[in-house]
């Protein structure tokens, strides 16, 4: 399928060049170092297993690699920055030596640091700022884009966070709030890339919503590039009417989270983050859109 012409890509300033001069949605390969990532945690552990996956990932088509050391799924066991350390950074390296552009998926400054020395080139923080108070201080220092994701806890108290009565609307106001603060912090507001959350402080009640074409339209308007992290996620196990699916399966969650892709690319969002990449990029490559940097 083609999309408009007229829809318009906003990269984030401070993207490598080869990615600011697509003119297309970006494909975002996920690649969890952890033993408890929802769909894909134990797989990778081993660095070299890890990076190989990456450059699987890349040969596939993705633009980045986002690695990411501690699963963010409900319950899931907290661990130390160490711990995180030790499972990202070898992968950061072995990929960016390899010229691939790497996304460091983190809650912790210190994380991002190390990652962004190992050579990362984008800072990508589930927690929204909230989760380290020198995050932001150090986005202020550096001169790569920073993912705002929209959250309202962390793990296991993040179902209780979950209630909404405009959901776009309190996504949006709380996303802005963050970034308004992320602004006084120092952080540059042209390397802003937002991200609604998917899934985090979301049931699947909210999470549809989110991801009709209307939302993702709107969203595309709130004057920053927008990422959509919906691959695999548990919301697409329902249907919208909160019926399970009785044909829940990775398969059919790809199925969907490709769906979604097309969506995302019709509004013009800036990046869709996914595990299987090459259906995406299918997607992404039949769109028409013009591309921008931000100024
Ligand atoms: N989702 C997960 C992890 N990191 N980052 C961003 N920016 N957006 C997301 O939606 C997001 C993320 C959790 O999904 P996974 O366990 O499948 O990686």
């Amino acid at each position: 399928m083609v999309t408009d012409s007229a829809v318009v890509v906003r990269h984030p300033k401070g993207l490598p060049a080869e990615l600011s001069q697509l003119p297309r949605t970006l494909v975002v390969g996920v690649l969890n170092v952890t033993p408890d990532s929802f769909s894909d945690g134990g797989h990778y552990l081993d660095p070299q297993q890890a990076i190989e996956h990456g450059l699987e990932l890349v040969s596939q088509g993705a633009d980045i690699v986002d690695v990411g050391g501690e699963s963010t799924r409900p319950g899931a066991t907290a661990i130390d920055s160490e711990t995180e350390l030790s499972r990202v950074i070898e992968v950061v390296m072995g990929l960016a030596s390899e010229g691939i552009p790497v996304s460091i998926d983190t809650r912790r400054s210190q994380v991002a640091e190390r990652a962004l020395e190992a050579g990362a080139v984008l800072v990508n923080d589930v927690s929204g700022g909230r989760g380290d108070g020198a995050m932001w201080p150090l986005m202020a220092s550096v001169h790569v884009p920073y993912v705002l994701m929209h959250n309202r806890g962390e793990g296991a108290s993040q179902d209780s966070l979950a209630n909404y009565g405009d959901v776009l609307a309190e996504v949006k106001r709380e996303l802005f709030e963050q970034v308004e603060a992320a602004i006084a912090a120092g952080v540059d507001e042209s390397r802003i890339v937002l991200d609604p959350g998917i899934g985090f402080a979301k049931r699947a009640e909210h999470n549809w919503p989110l991801v009709h074409q209307s939302a993702l339209d709107d969203m595309a308007l709130w004057g920053f590039p927008v990422l959509l992290g919906a691959s695999r996620k548990r919301f697409l196990g329902v249907h919208e009417t909160g019926e399970p699916r009785i044909d829940d399966s990775m398969d059919t969650r790809d199925a969907l989270t490709v769906e979604l892709t097309q969506r995302a690319v019709s509004s013009g969002l800036w990046a869709v983050r996914v595990h299987r990449v090459e259906a995406n990029v299918a997607v992404v490559n039949s769109s028409r859109v013009r591309s921008e940097e931000a100024p």
